[in-house]
């Protein structure tokens, strides 16, 4: 099963330029509580580092490029995000960190959730416990 899921935004284009819209349940699988957005990120920063119990989170590089890897615990993928109309779902307990920000990228992040500082995870080595133990009880509720 894949990490993550990639989501082509259809964009309303004409000689004026382009628009992308997104909403609840149309193109996006969830409610939208929160939007925000990383820009003036220096190239030789990363950011991330970090898993969410509950999120679920839509990102698209709605200017310039970034890379994304996305971890299971188990394996990882990176994805390069390079068009405002390519979308990145992360759902599920997912380590992720971005790397490689080009100069003038804006990283926008749609969000399931309000800011919540206790749903995130920021030691790997917590998410691996964290992940074992979840996926531990889904085993038990299966057997
Ligand atoms: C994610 C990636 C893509 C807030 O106060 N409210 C907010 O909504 C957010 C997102 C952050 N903050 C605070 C928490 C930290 O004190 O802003 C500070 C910087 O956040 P953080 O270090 O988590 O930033 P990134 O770029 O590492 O991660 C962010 C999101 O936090 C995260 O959910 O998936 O962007």
């Amino acid at each position: 099963m894949s990490l993550y899921k990639s989501i082509s935004l259809s964009s309303l284009t004409d000689a004026r330029g382009g628009l992308i819209a997104i909403e609840s349940y149309k193109n996006i699988p969830f409610d939208i509580k929160r939007v925000y957005y990383l820009f003036g990120t220096d190239i030789t920063e990363s950011r991330g580092y970090h898993a969410h119990k509950n999120l679920k989170q839509l990102l698209i590089c709605v200017s310039g490029s970034c890379e994304v890897t996305v971890d299971d615990g188990e394996g990882s993928e990176v994805v390069l995000l390079e068009n405002p109309d390519q979308a990145l779902l992360i759902e599920g307990l997912i380590w992720r960190e971005m790397h490689n920000f080009s100069e003038g990228c804006v990283l926008l992040a749609i969000a399931s959730e309000l800011y919540d500082e206790t749903d995130y995870i920021r030691n790997y080595d917590d998410f691996i416990s964290y992940s074992k133990q979840v996926k531990e009880g889904l085993d038990e509720c299966h057997s």
